[in-house]
């Protein structure tokens, strides 16, 4: 098993759910973790709660929507937090359950921005370096929805078929450098993703956990860790994860 002491972790989406149950795995093991999202108040509540400080936590306030500013986060580095040895790409989110010829532009371009061009900005920067350093490993958070898609789920599973594509294509053009690449695809997992897309209507959101026994952000954290403290040599590709309750995006058994 790898040794993650003093490893340099970014994370993105590090406020909520998946990303910020992340922290707490890799804090625990004495990682060093840049953690970056919009809402910047709750990642300093996070860093107080995990007890992290400015050595071993740096806070950005960033949309990795926002080309220009990911390329300037990451250009700007202070040396002691440039060499980034795990970069977690975990900012997305879905909006909306529309039929497609009924959707919103907004949504889907807020989707597609997210979830697509985040993720490829993020890991523009960021590749490079470890490149160079011969060391590295990316490991993009993807879902169910981009192996399966599901009615409504359209734009949303577009973007993680996108990631799945993402995933493996980077894992071909790293051929013959040490660098990994991981694609953790989760189906139900209950955190603030439901509110988020159904635009904080908490009542729809929670019926969609309704009777089930969903998967916790922790489960995925300890999934992700997995994969992050593997020997040098290998390498998990890809990881489906679901509920005992979940047999597909659409076939859920519900205790009601
Ligand atoms: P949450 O809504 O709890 O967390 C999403 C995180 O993404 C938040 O920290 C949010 O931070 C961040 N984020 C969203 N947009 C941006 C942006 N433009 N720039 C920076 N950060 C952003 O949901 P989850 O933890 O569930 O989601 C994490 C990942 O897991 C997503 O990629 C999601 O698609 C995927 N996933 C989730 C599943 C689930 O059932 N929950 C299942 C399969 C995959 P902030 O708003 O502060 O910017
Ligand atoms: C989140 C899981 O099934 O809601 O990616 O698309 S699902």
């Amino acid at each position: 098993m790898v040794s993650l002491q003093n490893k340099i972790i970014l994370i993105t989406g590090a406020s909520s759910g998946i990303g910020a149950a992340c922290a707490k795995v890799f804090a625990d093991v004495g990682a060093r973790l840049i953690l970056v999202a919009r809402r910047y108040e709750k990642l300093e509540q996070l860093a107080t709660t995990l007890q992290l400080t400015s050595q071993t936590a740096y806070l950005v306030q960033l949309d990795v929507r926002d080309r220009i500013a990911v390329e300037s986060t990451i250009s700007n580095l202070s040396p002691e937090w440039s060499n980034i040895d795990i970069l977690i790409n975990n900012a997305g989110l879905s909006r909306g359950l529309d039929k497609l010829h009924e959707g919103n532009f907004l949504d889907w371009e807020e989707m597609i921005d997210t979830n697509i061009k985040g993720l490829l900005y993020l890991t523009r920067y960021v590749v490079p370096g470890m490149v160079e350093r011969k060391n590295g490993h990316i490991i993009n958070i993807g879902s169910i929805a981009g192996h399966q898609t599901y009615p409504g789920g359209n734009v949303y599973c577009g973007t993680k078929a996108a990631v799945k594509a993402i995933s493996e294509g980077l894992k071909q053009d790293l051929l013959g450098t040490p660098i990994r690449v991981t694609s953790v695809d989760p189906g139900m997992v209950e955190t603030e993703f439901s509110q988020v897309r159904f635009h904080g209507d908490n009542q729809r959101a929670e019926k969609v956990y309704q009777g089930v026994t969903p998967l916790t952000a922790d489960d995925i954290a300890d999934t992700i860790f997995f994969c992050a403290t593997r020997p040098a040599h290998v390498n998990i590709n890809e990881v489906i994860l679901m509920p005992v309750d979940q047999a597909s995006a659409t076939l859920v058994n519900r205790k009601l």
